[in-house]
């Protein structure tokens, strides 16, 4: 394999492109990265009641997530401790147990052995069934009802992994009566590396006007508006007299975390004006009780991810999942990103709106799975894949910001989110401590700065 130390350089903006196909990569990102970080598994609404599973992938460690009989959530890995078959074949219910369809061992809903066929009669009552439970994972917490896990025990606490990224989610995270996702997720397929789709929702500000100009489009028409001059993020459109100056920011987060905002395009991409009805009504609250910042963040349209395989739009009120599959294959969990106190027909507008834009045939999601499947598949070729990809873009314009946490740079088409991305994916890759990665030169709270 490659020197690992050696796959991104130039402080994230160079990337090798093996890091998109080899299988010996892939592998060690399993271990180093999967198998150590914060993985999001759910969210509690959909498992409310003692009984009530999903099941999901952790890395590509099969896991069922469930609400215990004491309320507690639990996650362990769907694998017999028996013979190894898989224990459960449902993506969801409610159940009392999970019993192994090869010899019947049975599991109560913390993973714990509870029955054994033939205990008696067979094992003479000499087997230690504590022994045997469903693997656990090493830690479970969640973040405003978003749900983790993690494998390593010394990972730090879920609100320490987030860090200034969760500061910045509870600008739309923290709102009266909360957030949830309405599932089950939509679930798909796409031939490309995990981490292409990743640094898409992270910061590709660059490629909207572009890749998605028959979308927007479309959906400039839908709405039956006067494009650029009424909807700010048509302006984007295909690219021309588009100036991004001023326009929004990017941030990349200690940790590998980042986003683009565009300001005041929360709404921009819907063609009930409910929606934006609902923010300007929420905005008022929000500025009151948690300022300007809060309020401004609250309106902005977001690409977003959380590392190492989570993304969202918030505004397209879009949340995505990508589970590792092979290193150029992925999962995609697609759910929709609510406030809890909207009324149902504006959910159920936005889960229809999500459907549309970013569900599995939606019209900007096949516009970006064909480029992720290309930047992926492109690397079959040998010499091809000696060669590097480039993240440079918006080096000359970022740093600290007054207010703000994080590495800022001033308008959504940079790269500084790519670029922190990849320095904490090679950070965890190399095999860092956590301890070690914690003292990383963007950590910067607004704390500090106020
Ligand atoms: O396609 C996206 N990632 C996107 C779309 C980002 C910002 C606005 C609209
Ligand atoms: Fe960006 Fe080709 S222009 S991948
Ligand atoms: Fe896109």
């Amino acid at each position: 394999m490659k020197d690992v130390s050696a796959l991104i350089q130039e402080n994230g903006a160079v990337q090798d492109r093996s890091i998109y196909w080899d299988r010996d990569i892939y592998e060690l990102e399993q271990e180093r990265i999967f198998a150590r970080s914060w993985l999001f598994l759910t969210h509690e609404s959909q498992i409310p009641l003692a009984g009530d599973f999903i099941t999901t992938r952790m890395g590509e460690d099969e896991v069922i997530v469930s609400r215990h009989t004491d309320g507690s959530l639990q996650a362990y890995i769907n694998s017999c401790p028996h013979r190894g078959n898989q224990v459960c074949y449902a993506e969801m219910g409610n159940t009392k147990s999970f019993t192994c369809a090869y010899h019947g061992w049975a599991f109560g809903t913390d993973g714990k052995l509870i029955t054994v066929p033939l205990e008696h009669e067979t094992y003479y009552d000499n087997i230690d069934k504590a022994r045997f439970g469903l693997q656990q994972v090493a830690q479970i917490e969640s973040y405003r009802g978003l749900v983790f896990a993690t494998f390593d025990p010394t990972a730090p606490p879920l609100m320490s992994f987030l860090g200034d990224m969760a500061w910045y989610m509870d600008a739309f995270m923290d709102v009266p009566g909360g957030t949830e996702l309405l599932g089950p997720p939509m679930k798909s397929i796409l031939d490309c590396n995990w981490k292409v789709p990743v640094e898409n929702f992270i910061g590709d500000g660059y490629h909207v006007g572009w890749a998605h100009a028959a979308a927007l489009d479309a959906i400039n028409r839908l709405q039956g508006l006067g494009g650029a001059e009424t909807n700010p993020l048509m302006s984007m459109q295909g690219n021309a007299g588009y100036n991004p100056d001023g326009t929004g920011i990017q941030v990349s987060t200690l940790g590998g975390h980042g986003m683009g905002i565009i300001w005041e395009t929360a709404a921009a991409l819907h063609v009930n004006p409910a929606y934006g009805e609902w923010l300007a009504y929420r905005t008022e609250t929000i500025r009151a009780e948690r300022g300007e910042w809060a309020a401004k963040l609250y309106n902005g349209h977001w690409d977003a991810s959380i590392f190492p395989n989570c993304s969202f739009l918030y505004g397209t009120n879009t949340f995505k999942h990508w589970q590792p599959a092979g290193p150029r294959s992925i999962e995609v969990f697609t759910w929709t990103l609510v406030e809890k106190e909207m009324p149902e027909e504006l959910k159920q507008y936005l889960a229809m709106m999500n459907m549309m834009t970013f569900g599995t045939a939606g019209m900007l999601e096949t516009d970006d799975g064909e480029n992720m499947e290309g930047c992926t598949g492109s690397n079959r070729g040998w010499m091809t894949r000696q060669g590097k990809v480039y993240a440079g873009m918006g080096q000359v314009n970022e740093g600290p910001h007054p207010e703000l946490p994080g590495i800022v740079s001033e308008g959504i088409v940079a790269e500084t989110s790519y670029r922190g991305f990849y320095r904490a994916w090679a950070d965890m890759m190399s095999g860092k401590s956590w301890e070690e990665m914690s003292r990383g030169a963007s950590r910067r709270s607004i704390k500090e700065v106020a």
